[in-house]
């Protein structure tokens, strides 16, 4: 009758020593003796799991009771990192784990460097995911994160002779203990087939979509667990299987090895994460990735509420799905489908209840980085989806018509259906026709996107579009990766910033109190000797822990212009061997850089050897090695930006004006305590204003500035002729004195950049160096550095991905927390 609830173990070292040797005993099925790492880690990952899962199980009962509004989150990557640590902080198990481990012979640090974290996004986009799951679930709110459970994620970098070579990230090897497959709430995906049209019993005109084949969606679940609340949402990543073994039946009764091999086609979709950042390539498995994490996503929510009788002409009471970029945006037609196919509406109110329910993030302002999908595949792969598409569009279209008078340039302009270079589906004008709200992601490119990308759309609808601009969790990035720091923060303030992120800004006065910059600076040593310890470790490099640690991480790509944090190098590395500088009156630096290349990516490709190249000629020379190093270690991920962020004094944000949506390691490092040297671009520009300039080293063109000169005809060689550090740096690039006396190697990096130089590397290149000069100049006042430091982080509390989910909140999703007692 009544079966005694199962405890939580206690929450004590003893209660936690018993659990653990539960788990390693009875789930892992071994000993301690016998117990590999990974058998430790994995116990100790179940561990700290079954502390949290009655918090999980309560949270969906409540969930049920409830019937709250809430958030889906479409999203095609989630850069977890790493979840053991942020499980422990979480649940607060830290300390007890620590200590029950240590009873036990074994040591928590040694474990927790024993797992692989999940890689499933490339960057900026898929971390914001992440961060974005982690403070809904602190702040209570009722939401779903929906994505794709890739096997191999981003993949893993390494280097030969300088030069990227990708290698398969194997994550799920060796076992994933954070992870719950519910196949029994598996569903099936159809694609390809056709469509007919039929008469109903009513004698109306209906469309059906007949696919021509399917593969089964199978959904695990992720815990993303509050930070010490009792709310742990769920994250449902989506794998694809191939439908049961009927397919083989039918069709291949005779060759049974045949038709298990043919299975594993549908497995492809989930197979592999796209390493394409920001230049999207119209490949095929990429629009099946897309169509299947989405058409899983909505028939796993609206299932969902049918079971409780709702109504779905009244789902925008209930939920908004929030598109992370274009990527999901299929959803939009796929509702439509639902709607008026499956559930008997009418077209027109189909539309009313699609359009209430979608809202709309964009990430970029390259033109290139635009989703278009020929209506070649489109109409392959999604028959029906395409003539939902033509639909909407020419309702649209006629919508413009009639407000503009007949204004066919801005009808073609407006058109979702490209013409040229071939006819094509426009997913961010998909995107902003169906959503109700469209935001950017940062202040300035929200502007842009109203001014220049989305010009004609915010004519029609101004109230359609708003920005929230990024934040980051300051969970992982604060509190996790900076346990020094967080210590000193909270013994000053208490510890209600990790929750509350704007209190950080109580440690202003303390920014004129001598004592605590110099435990501030004792912090900052403390993190370099971590990330020295890091580095040798994993990479065998050696820096000096010493020396002014000089950042810049982010994917390669051109408009980041890790190019122009090159030619800086060089620039140092030829004046210092000029005599032009005198050693003893330069401020070492040990120059960091990480970055993945798109493997297709070649011009990035080749900025990464030649990066490589300056670095091992740097650190080679006797005299230049002493004041300048480079390290470049390879595979930067969640995990290294975990030591690293915490370590650096200064943060590089050189995009060129106008093309960085926001950037959000910008707000790490701030928050961490290094100076930012950056444009005026993207969240810079809302950093500096809260920082305030005297703390922020500003320089570049501004967004009006560039487009003014290439609109006027930029013309870089002048650039080149007219600045002598520049031609010397760029005369040695091309010399051969980076590639043992070989003139091809950069040729083509240094022609690009005399010749077409898209990003204006050379137009900011005088301006960069002076700000570099006035860093090493502020660097040398080690206390008003710190100052700055301090102060940099007292004003950052605005960068917490909470406030970005207030805005949202406030803004387009307008739902509200739901408590679930601890
Ligand atoms: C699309 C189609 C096919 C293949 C790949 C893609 C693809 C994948 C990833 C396109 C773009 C991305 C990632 C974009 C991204 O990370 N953008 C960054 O988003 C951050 C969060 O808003 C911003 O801070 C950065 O400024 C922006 O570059």
């Amino acid at each position: 009758e009544s079966i005694p609830p199962i405890a939580t173990p206690t929450h004590d070292v003893d209660g936690f020593v018993r659990q653990y040797l539960r788990e390693l005993t009875y789930t892992q099925g071994t000993t301690l003796e016998r117990a590999s790492l990974n058998d430790k880690y994995l116990a100790l990952a179940r561990t700290v799991r079954s502390y949290l899962m009655a918090r999980w199980n309560r949270t969906m009962t409540q969930q049920y009771r409830k019937q709250s509004r809430s958030v889906a989150y479409l999203s095609a990557e989630y850069l977890l990192g790493r979840q053991l640590d942020n499980a422990l902080i979480a649940s607060d198990l830290e300390q007890i784990a620590a200590e029950g481990l240590e009873r036990l012979g074994l040591s928590l640090d040694e474990l927790r460097e024993a797992e692989v974290e999940p890689g499933l996004g490339n960057g900026g986009l898929g971390r914001l995911a992440a961060c974005f799951v982690d403070s809904l679930a602190t702040m209570d709110i009722p939401a779903i994160g929906y994505g794709i459970r890739y096997e191999y994620g981003i993949f893993r970098q390494t280097f030969v002779d300088g030069r990227q070579v990708e290698e398969p990230d194997n994550w799920l090897d060796n076992g994933s203990p954070w992870e719950i497959a519910r196949p029994e709430q598996e569903v099936a995906v159809g694609f390809g087939g056709h469509t007919e049209k039929y008469t109903d019993d009513d004698g109306v005109e209906r469309s059906r979509w007949v696919p021509g084949w399917s593969v089964l969606a199978v959904p695990y679940n992720y815990m993303v667990p509050g930070y010490l609340n009792g709310r742990v949402n769920t994250l449902r990543l989506w794998s694809a299987r191939a439908t049961h073994a009927f397919d083989l039946k039918i069709f291949n009764y005779g060759d049974y090895a045949e038709a298990v091999r043919a299975q594993t086609f549908a497995e492809n979709i989930s197979k592999v994460l796209y390493p394409e950042d920001s230049t999207p390539q119209g490949k095929e498995l990429r629009l099946q990735q897309q169509y299947f994490f989405v058409a899983a996503s909505l028939r796993d929510y609206i299932d969902r509420v049918l079971e409780e009788g709702f109504d779905l002409h009244r789902l925008p009471e209930r939920i908004t799905f929030q598109l992370n970029d274009t990527h999901p945006v299929i959803a939009v037609p796929e509702l439509m489908r639902i709607l008026v196919d499956e559930k008997g509406f009418g077209w027109d109110e189909a539309w009313e209840v699609t359009r209430q329910c979608f809202a709309y993030t964009c990430h970029t302002l390259l033109p290139e980085a635009l989703e278009v999908w020929p209506v070649e595949l489109v109409g392959r792969l999604l028959p029906r989806h395409l003539e939902i598409i033509y639909r909407i569009n020419e309702e649209f279209l006629g919508q413009v018509r009639e407000r503009s008078g007949g204004d066919e340039m801005l009808v073609r302009r407006m058109s979702i259906i490209a013409e040229h270079p071939e006819r094509a589906v426009r997913m961010a004008f998909l995107a902003t026709v169906g959503a109700a709200k469209v935001n950017g992601v940062a202040e300035l490119h929200s502007q842009l996107l109203r001014d220049k990308v989305l010009h004609d759309f915010a004519q029609l609808w101004p109230e359609k579009f708003t920005n929230v601009t990024n934040g980051v969790t300051p969970r992982r990035f604060v509190r996790l990766a900076n346990p020094g720091l967080s210590a000193l923060i909270t013994e000053a303030i208490g510890d209600g910033w990790v929750t509350d992120l704007e209190r950080l800004r109580e440690l202003e006065p303390l920014a004129d109190d001598a004592e605590f910059r110099r435990r501030f600076r004792e912090v900052k040593a403390a993190n370099k000797d971590r990330l020295v310890r890091l580095l040798a470790a994993r990479d065998g490099i050696e820096i000096d822990p010493s020396t002014m640690l000089d950042v810049m991480v982010k994917r390669l790509h051109e408009y980041k212009r890790q190019m122009l944090k090159v030619l800086h190098v060089v620039t140092l590395y030829d004046r210092i061997r000029s005599g032009e500088l005198d050693p003893a009156q330069v401020v070492p630096r040990t120059v960091v850089f990480g970055a993945k290349a798109a493997p297709g990516y070649k011009m990035a490709k080749e900025i990464i050897a030649l990066i490589n190249h300056v670095g091992a000629v740097v650190n080679a020379d006797p005299v230049v090695s002493q004041v300048l190093r480079v390290a470049f270690p390879a595979n930067y991920n969640v995990t290294v930006a975990e030591t690293l962020v915490p370590a650096a004094d200064l943060s590089e944000q050189i995009s060129l004006a106008g093309k960085e949506a926001s950037g959000t390691g910008n707000m790490k490092f701030a928050l961490n305590g290094a100076l930012t040297i950056g444009t005026d671009d993207g969240a810079n520009v809302e950093i500096r204003q809260l920082v305030g300039d005297e703390h922020f080293f500003l320089f570049g063109l501004t967004e009006p500035e560039a487009s003014a000169i290439q609109e006027a005809g930029y013309r870089p060689a002048a650039y080149y002729e007219q600045n002598p550090g520049l031609r010397r740096a760029l005369d040695l690039v091309a010399s051969g004195e980076f590639s043992g006396g070989d003139r091809s190697v950069f040729e083509p990096i240094v022609s690009n950049l005399l010749y077409e130089d898209r990003f204006m590397v050379l137009a900011d290149y005088q301006s960069y160096v002076e700000a570099q000069d006035r860093v090493e100049g502020a660097y040398r006042d080690e206390d008003a550095w710190s100052r700055s430091a301090v102060l940099n982080v007292a004003r950052s509390g605005f960068f917490s991905s909470d406030r970005s989910m207030r805005d949202y909140l406030e803004r387009i999703w307008h739902a509200e927390a739901v408590p679930v007692e601890l």
